[in-house]
């Protein structure tokens, strides 16, 4: 059966690492008639968490998809990891949805990734609401909690449900919008029944609240309000639905997952007013880099974006593909934009997991999966006609952790080197290089815990064996005062000789700069033909520096002088003067290191903030703000890239498993003293390859 743009509903469940996502997911599943028998995450059999190393460490890794039918409509859900090592799946479930569930912990309210989140979801405009977990625990507090994200993030979350009782006597729910009660049943699925005369008068004020939310949804809808003081149930609908598309009303849901409790007020308030993909855009860009906003149409041709690239053990390569607009067809063909190849489609699926259910068709607004396609990746753009449009790609944040890896033994080299590429595909997060510079193979990613589940995989995949270093340091070369120098490079033998002397100058450029030649020659003094031979001795001389041959930026040089010799001149004569000449000058020119420095936010507990702050001043940190609110302090720091080789690793000791933290490159620094002596000590016995003379 397939369903049309209007009846499809995408929705990603995300949230703070152990909020309850995947035991929300199963029974939401379970309420839905998705499937019959709902699991734990502790007996490692349920639907969404269902990967070997996910069912050995008991938390989600992978985003996972399932689909909920109520009232001819398809519900989408993704479940997502909490941990932040694991952020790329989040991003492609918020770029798939319409509508963020974001799950805070009862008991512990907005945490570190909650924060996290929302600002992602901020960043897209992205209709959510907040689902208040673990109200069966006894010290969970959902009024408090619902304030402390009021604090948090300047939005007001309205009940659209709210709990009966807590801990012990927990008794499940009040569904506000629709006026009823639904109540634990053991370990069945809650029941409706009225609502107990004890929960009445909260009922009102909520439903009050709720009624005013419609209102600012709809301008006549706020007319009628504020003459007549209410609205009709279906007027209430109708301003939910448009304040929620329109990213005004953020709806809070109250909830014990594991009790089976919230789900079905939860599912037919989503179904009900959940937004419909008609309401969502996505954005695509021209081969001229125009950006065009594309919306999720049926009646336009088919257009599509793959969100996702997974390997199963027994259906192979799985492409997770969100339809933009048209219809994706099973045994068609279509192109492939981003590639630039006729893309066939074989079989197209739907699923439950890693249940494959398969499907003739999918409608815009819809994700579904094709298998077997071996040249589509992740960010690919699918194209009934060839427009030359590509969908822009995943939104992805900037690696935090690297490690440099090798095999262990040579002859696994390659092996390794397609493992990785694959890894890479998997998960877009994760990156892999050659460093010619520094003769390193890195990995990069999102966290130390990636990296490793990464490596192991691919260890045991191709029994193979892996070492794994800290990654060494980018370090440049640069100069402080302006200096000159001569050179002449004179060789007499046999036949030809060799001879060209170069006069330059070189002065310090602004930091970023990187590099100007200037040609200053009067009257011929080197002719023309062999200037191009003098920059490539300059580009080579720049490629080592003089104090730990590491590669020379900021530099002005500017060629002065020189002298030719009419038989034994040649392009090569003058590189290599050139080459020392630059290097003599710069031995005059106060040489200094340089070092790559970072910017670092730093998410962490109050609690762990004075630790966290002495960390860093010991690790040359200068601080350039700091605030806290609701429990939980976020610090901008600049920081040397060398002591955050191992940062990943630092945050989580100091802050037993629960800071976070995001890097990008500043700029590069001056080093010198001890530090600098390190650095130069550190590459004693590097080899340099260049011409001979
Ligand atoms: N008391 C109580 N515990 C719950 C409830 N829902 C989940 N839990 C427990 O919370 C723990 C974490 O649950 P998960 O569903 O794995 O949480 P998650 O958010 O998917 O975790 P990650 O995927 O690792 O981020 C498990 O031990 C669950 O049994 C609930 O409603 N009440
Ligand atoms: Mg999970």
């Amino acid at each position: 059966m397939s369903y049309t743009t209007e009846n499809i509903k995408n929705i990603s469940i995300a949230g703070h690492g152990g909020t309850g996502k995947t035991t929300l997911f199963e029974r939401i599943l379970f309420a839905g008639g998705g499937i019959t028998k709902p699991e734990t995450v502790e007996s490692g059999k349920t639907t969404s968490d269902y990967a070997a190393e996910e069912i050995e460490r008991k938390i989600s890794i992978h985003a996972a998809l399932g689909h909920v039918i109520l009232r001819d409509k398809k519900m989408n859900f993704f479940d997502t990891p909490g941990s932040s090592d694991f952020t790329g799946d989040v991003i492609l479930s918020f770029r798939s949805c319409e509508f963020a569930l974001v799950l805070v912990d009862g008991r512990d309210g907005v945490q570190i990734e909650t924060i996290k989140l929302w600002r992602n979801l901020e960043g897209r405009e992205k209709p959510r609401g907040v689902f208040l977990s673990k109200l069966d625990d006894e010290r969970a507090d959902f009024d408090k909690v619902l304030a402390t994200i009021k604090e948090k993030f300047k939005r007001e979350p309205v009940a659209v449900t709210f709990p009966m009782g807590k801990g012990a006597s927990y008794k499940g729910v009040i569904d506000v919008l629709n006026g009823k009660a639904y109540l634990v049943q053991g370990d069945g699925l809650e029941k409706e029944g009225p609502i107990p005369d004890e929960y009445k008068e909260a009922f009102e004020a909520a439903r009050e609240k709720l009624i005013e939310a419609a209102a600012e949804g709809d301008d006549t809808l706020m007319e009628k309000y504020v003459d007549q003081g209410s609205l009709s149930p279906e007027e209430m609908h109708t301003g939910l639905i448009e304040a929620l598309a329109e990213n005004k009303f953020v709806p809070a849901f109250a909830g014990a997952a594991l009790k089976n409790s919230g789900l079905v007020p939860l599912l037919e308030f989503l179904c009900d007013v959940g937004p419909s993909p008609l309401t969502a855009k996505d954005t695509a860009k021209a081969a001229d880099g125009t950006e065009t906003k594309i919306p999720i149409d049926p009646a336009k041709p088919f257009s599509g974006l793959v969100i996702k690239t997974a390997y199963d053990q027994f259906s192979g390569k799985l492409s997770w593909v969100k339809v933009i607009t048209g219809k994706l067809t099973a045994d068609s063909e279509t192109h492939n934009v981003s590639e630039n190849k006729k893309e066939r489609i074989g079989k197209l699926y739907t699923c439950q997991g890693k249940k494959l259910e398969e499907v003739k068709e999918l409608a815009a607004g819809d994700v579904g999966i094709i298998t077997k396609s071996a040249s589509m990746r992740t960010n690919d753009t699918l194209s009934a006609a060839d427009t030359g449009l590509t969908f822009l790609p995943l939104r992805l944040p900037e690696p935090v952790h690297s490690v440099a890896v090798n095999a262990s033994a040579k002859k696994d080299e390659d092996k390794l080197g397609e493992a990785l590429v694959r890894s890479t595909e998997e998960d877009r997060t994760f990156r892999y290089q050659f460093n010619a510079e520094t003769h390193e193979t890195v990995i990069s990613g999102m966290g130390e815990l990636q990296l490793n589940i990464i490596l192991e995989k691919i260890k045991t995949g191709l029994k193979i064996d892996l070492e794994t270093h800290v990654p060494k340091v980018a370090y440049r070369e640069t100069i402080i005062k302006k200096a000159g120098a001569e050179y002449t490079h004179k060789k007499q033998t046999g036949g030809h000789g060799q001879y060209g002397k170069v006069v330059l100058e070189i002065a310090p450029l602004p930091r970023g700069e990187n590099y100007q030649f200037v040609n200053a020659i009067f009257g011929g003094a080197i002719p023309k033909n062999y200037i191009p031979g003098v920059e490539k001795g300059i580009v080579e001389g720049m490629a080592h520096g003089t104090m730990a041959h590491y590669p020379v930026v900021d530099v002005e040089v500017k060629i002065v002088d020189g002298k030719y010799h009419p038989v034994d001149s040649s392009e090569l004569s003058f590189k290599l003067a050139a080459r020392n000449a630059f290097r003599e000058a710069m031995k005059q020119a106060n040489p200094t290191l340089l070092e790559p420095v970072m910017n670092l936010t730093v998410f962490v507990e109050e609690k762990y903030l004075g630790d966290v702050m002495s960390d860093l001043s010991g690790k040359r940190g200068k601080i350039h703000g700091q605030d806290s609110a609701g429990g939980i302090a976020e610090i901008h720091a600049e920081v040397p890239q060398a002591e955050l080789l191992r940062y990943s690793i630092d945050l989580r000791s100091i802050t037993s498993g629960t800071g976070s933290f995001n890097v990008t490159f500043a700029h590069y620094a001056p080093i010198s003293g001890r530090i600098a002596e390190d650095v130069i000590k550190a590459r004693e016995g590097f080899k340099v390859t260049e011409t001979e003379e």
